[in-house]
């Protein structure tokens, strides 16, 4: 029988403490006669025969709610107090400049957000980072990278004021990108930004989510590179700062297993404890910092708690009974919270008073003292122990659980309060007593200004700030291209099959992965190529690849696969070059960013391919897509087994129609839908020429399908046709004065093909086909000439009103995507338009059952045709006839509704 209960934080309550104080003093004389080799002997024995008897005993993961590391443990800080005093002021001067940033932005704009209380709480731990730790770039070692807590943004622009890469001017315009521009300044984006900022931020980490998973992926991308051999092997580390409300993000603790199985040492997340979120505690009636102990400590990654500061060891050292460990490992976030928000006096009252020996310990503190306590993430020289302590540690990931005050220093305008995340404002009597608390040299009236403070250069806090960062090899964050290029062998050398397919039947996935599989055997850029796969590489024909290039694996591959004697067999290798992600999209895509700003991150480019289920992209992970286009990603993302037709039997979670309507949103990403092999082959020769070749800062959405037909070969290898390939449209099927026109995309153009033999067949239209690889290409490029003409008053005209020309025969555009993405163009089609597309829920059927069911397959086509070219001259009874001649049934109900 169990007789002993939890408390309310999960904890035993002990029923029998004298029998508990005989089992501990017995473990005390062991340790003292024999060591503590002997006392872990013991303990597994114990362990050992606990499990024999049946007692479901298991090691508790949570450790007591102090500090990991002992006082006795910690490292002498580096430069001693007088270095301590110094970062402290510099710390001070960095809270006054960030907070004036943003109030003062806020008194001009009530409007323009931004935060004082994350960085308030976080600047400590950034101070010993950027003092002692993150190393930058430099010519012969590649630097460590950052992920910075996004909400921290203004601290490292004030930080890069003092180090004089900022001006008054760019603090003067935070969160004013527009106007800054237009004044000669630099504008500063809300958050880490590459795309705004691409000489500042390396990261963009605004989502939260985002920056864990890309920090797991980045540093295990480093050892692809290194055990690849593409890149020298360095102690470089990955520093992640978060908050402990983002890890309630699943992308948060979503790859933690994947860092500890691939022993990243080389990782280190800083979690910033201030035990709050946005709208009020993270874990109210808990301790966030124990749930994550034991969260990251059962995935195997060591775990550091940083919980209080050296003011409390001779606290700690008085607690001879345990009380106050105790005390603290009763008190709630919530509680803790509440504690931060209220000064001394009532810290005495509240937590000292709670008995006799916790008064003992409070008496030996003014109610100042008790006020200005420090916890763990506030103080340099703890701080330092847990970050040398991770930067040493060596065979798993470390997490330091930074316990912190949010709002820290904002005093009872601020601290701790339940609205502090948000607070941009402060009244004049908050900003005086800031300036005082800090010790700021401020007057008055230059508080009331909200001067921003820089000491004199030659200032003792000047001259260690800049020579800790020349001593740390640069300035960080700092995001740099070499412009270092690779050459692109000729489309011929690679894709001449698909240029002279000839009726060949295949799908265009084949065609891709053939493709794929031949640049990777290109003596210059095959080392370069990186095929990413989500547990799926079977499905798209890929297996040849296992056995080709290798599934990397750091470990190598410790057992003999059950294959071993195929050709195809399945092969791990500590050099081999497939990523093979298992189930993950998320972790998936964030290997292939990685790849895809290698060019920048590392000064190395890469060629990644990430090929997925296409409706487990945009829609799934869509806010990663979006942050690697923000980071200036270069790489393949292959939507393949794509359409919401052309994926037959899978039904609605896996029939994708939606994708490009995503895609044609991210500014820099440029998509097509071709249906031919040679036309995949010449949009990927562009996207490896301006990404490789060119240094174009765009990525390619390129969808494929599963459907096998006869390729034809490219019709001609002019430029012409590869300009209205790589523009969005070219004619595949042309005629003499057309009576109508039919748009045709991607795995839908046969259908339109097919719709074109049945118009000429059996109704005698004229018909002339196109093959719409691109939609979202053809509407920019309109969007943008109807805006030169409109503002220049120019004869600028899009390249779809160019190629349908002079000629009102109507068009009819087929998509196996939404009929949004043919809408995208009407306004540039010069004759009557009418789109057809797949806009409802898919469901598993044969091909042929799923287009009749969306109206799309080439009856449809033609019918639509029909009824434009016969608008005028047939009645409503003749079209009928021709819908039921065409056995269509004209009056099922709509599949969108369905
Ligand atoms: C995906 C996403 N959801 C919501 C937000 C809005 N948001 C910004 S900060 C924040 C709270 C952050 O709390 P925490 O991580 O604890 O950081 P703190 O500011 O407290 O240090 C929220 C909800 C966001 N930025 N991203």
């Amino acid at each position: 029988m169990d007789m002993s209960t939890p408390d309310p934080l999960g904890r035993q309550i002990d029923i029998d403490e004298q029998e508990t104080a005989e089992w501990i003093a017995a473990l005390q004389s062991v340790l003292e006669s024999s060591g503590p080799e002997r006392a872990r002997f013991l303990l597994s024995r114990l362990a050992s025969a606990a499990r024999a008897s049946g007692i479901h005993w298991r090691d508790e993961r949570i450790t007591p709610y102090v500090n990991t590391i002992r006082a006795t443990d910690e490292p002498a800080y580096p430069g001693g107090s007088d270095a301590v005093d110094i970062e402290e002021r510099i710390a001070s001067i960095l809270r006054w400049n960030a907070l004036a940033m943003v109030v003062r932005a806020n008194r001009a704009h009530g409007e323009l957000g931004g935060h004082i209380a994350s960085y308030a709480s976080a600047a400590d731990l950034f101070e010993v980072g950027f003092n002692h730790f993150f190393r930058a770039r430099s010519s012969d070692f590649g630097g460590d990278l950052v992920y910075f807590q996004p909400h921290s943004a203004p601290g490292i622009y004030a930080r890069a004021y003092l180090e004089g890469r900022l001006t008054e001017d760019d603090l003067a315009h935070y969160r004013q990108e527009i106007t800054a521009k237009s004044l000669g300044h630099q504008g500063l984006s809300s958050y880490p930004h590459p795309w705004l900022m691409p000489e500042f931020w390396q990261f963009p980490t605004g989502s939260m989510g985002i920056g864990p998973i890309s920090a797991i992926y980045q540093a295990r991308f480093m050892r692809y590179l290194e055990h690849r051999g593409l890149m020298q092997p360095q102690p470089r580390k990955v520093w992640g700062v978060f908050g402990d409300g983002e890890m309630d993000e699943p992308e948060s603790l979503a790859a933690l297993s994947l860092a500890s199985r691939e022993k990243l040492d080389n990782l280190v997340f800083v979690i910033n404890c201030n035990l709050q979120r946005l709208d009020g505690p993270v874990r109210g009636n808990g301790h966030i910092v124990d749930e994550l102990e034991t969260i990251f400590g059962g995935a195997g990654w060591n775990v550091i708690k940083l919980l209080w500061g050296s003011d409390w060891d001779p606290l700690f050292a008085r607690d001879i009974t345990g009380e106050l460990a105790e005390a603290l490992n009763r008190t709630v976030d919530g509680q803790l919270q509440t504690f931060a928000a209220h000064d001394g006096a009532f810290n005495r009252e509240h937590f000292f008073g709670q008995s006799p020996a916790l008064q003992a310990i409070g008496a030996t503190l003014t109610d100042e003292e008790i006020d200005r306590l420090k916890r763990g993430g506030h103080d340099l020289r703890k701080i330092f122990a847990a970050y040398h302590a991770a930067h040493h540690h060596r065979g798993a990931p470390t997490v330091i659980l930074a316990q912190t005050k949010k709002g820290f220093g904002m005093g009872a305008a601020g601290q701790g309060k339940m609205t502090t995340h948000q607070q941009k404002k402060l009244e004049r009597q908050d900003l005086i007593e800031f300036r005082d608390r800090f010790r700021l040299p401020l007057s008055d009236e230059q508080v009331d200004q909200l001067e921003f403070y820089k000491p004199a250069a030659d200032s003792p806090e000047m001259r260690h700030l800049q020579e800790r960062r020349a001593a740390l090899g640069g300035y960080v964050p700092q995001r740099t291209v070499s412009g270092a290029t690779l050459t692109v062998p000729p489309l011929a050398a690679h894709a001449q099959f698909a240029l002279d397919a000839g009726g060949k039947e295949m799908s265009t996935t084949m065609a891709l992965v053939r493709m794929m599989g031949n640049l990777l055997k290109d003596e210059h850029l095959g080392r370069h190529v990186v095929p990413i796969v989500a547990d799926e590489a079977r499905t798209f024909g890929m297996a040849n690849l296992f056995r080709q290039v290798g599934i990397y694996s750091a470990q190598g591959q410790l057992y003999e696969p059950e294959d071993i004697g195929s050709i195809l067999s399945y092969r791990e290798a500590k050099d081999g070059q497939i990523l093979e992600e298992g189930i993950s999209e998320a972790g998936a895509i964030s290997s292939w960013t990685a790849a895809a700003t290698s060019y920048s991150v590392h000064g190395l480019p890469m060629l990644p391919f990430y090929i997925y289920y296409s409706m487990f992209g945009f829609q799934r992970i869509g806010d990663l897509i979006w942050a690697a286009a923000d980071q200036r990603a270069r790489g393949f993302l292959i939507g393949a087994t794509s359409g919401r037709t052309t994926l037959g039997g899978e039904g609605l979670q896996h029939q994708d129609g939606s994708s490009h309507l995503v895609a044609a949103t991210v500014p820099n990403c440029v998509s097509y839908d071709p249906a031919y092999a040679y036309e995949l082959a010449v949009i990927v020769d562009e996207g490896m020429q301006r990404m490789l070749a060119r240094n174009e800062d765009v990525f390619y959405y390129v969808t494929v399908t599963n459907e096998n037909e006869a390729q034809p070969s490219m019709p001609e290898a002019s430029a012409e046709r590869r300009e209205g390939i790589l523009r969005g449209m070219h004619c595949v099927s042309r005629c003499q004065q057309p009576q109508v026109r039919l748009l045709g995309a991607g795995p839908l153009l046969k259908e339109a093909m097919a719709a074109a033999d049945l118009l000429e067949g059996i109704f005698s239209v004229r018909t002339e086909v196109w093959s719409v690889t691109s939609f979202s290409e053809l509407a920019r490029d309109g969007i943008a000439c109807d805006r030169t003409r409109r503002l220049q008053q120019t004869g600028s005209e899009a390249w779809v009103t160019r190629q349908l020309g002079d000629n009102d025969a109507p068009v009819i555009a087929v998509s196996d995507y939404v009929r949004a993405v043919p809408e995208s163009i009407r306004a540039f089609v010069p004759a009557r338009y009418v789109t057809l597309g797949t806009d409802g829920f898919g469901r598993s059927d044969t091909r042929a059952s799923l287009r009749d069911f969306f109206e799309v397959d080439a009856k449809w086509i033609a019918y639509t045709a029909l009824c434009e070219v016969f608008a005028s001259t047939k009645t409503a009874a003749e079209l009928r006839a021709i819908a039921s001649r065409l056995e269509l049934d004209v009056d099922k109900p709509l599949a969108s509704t369905l």
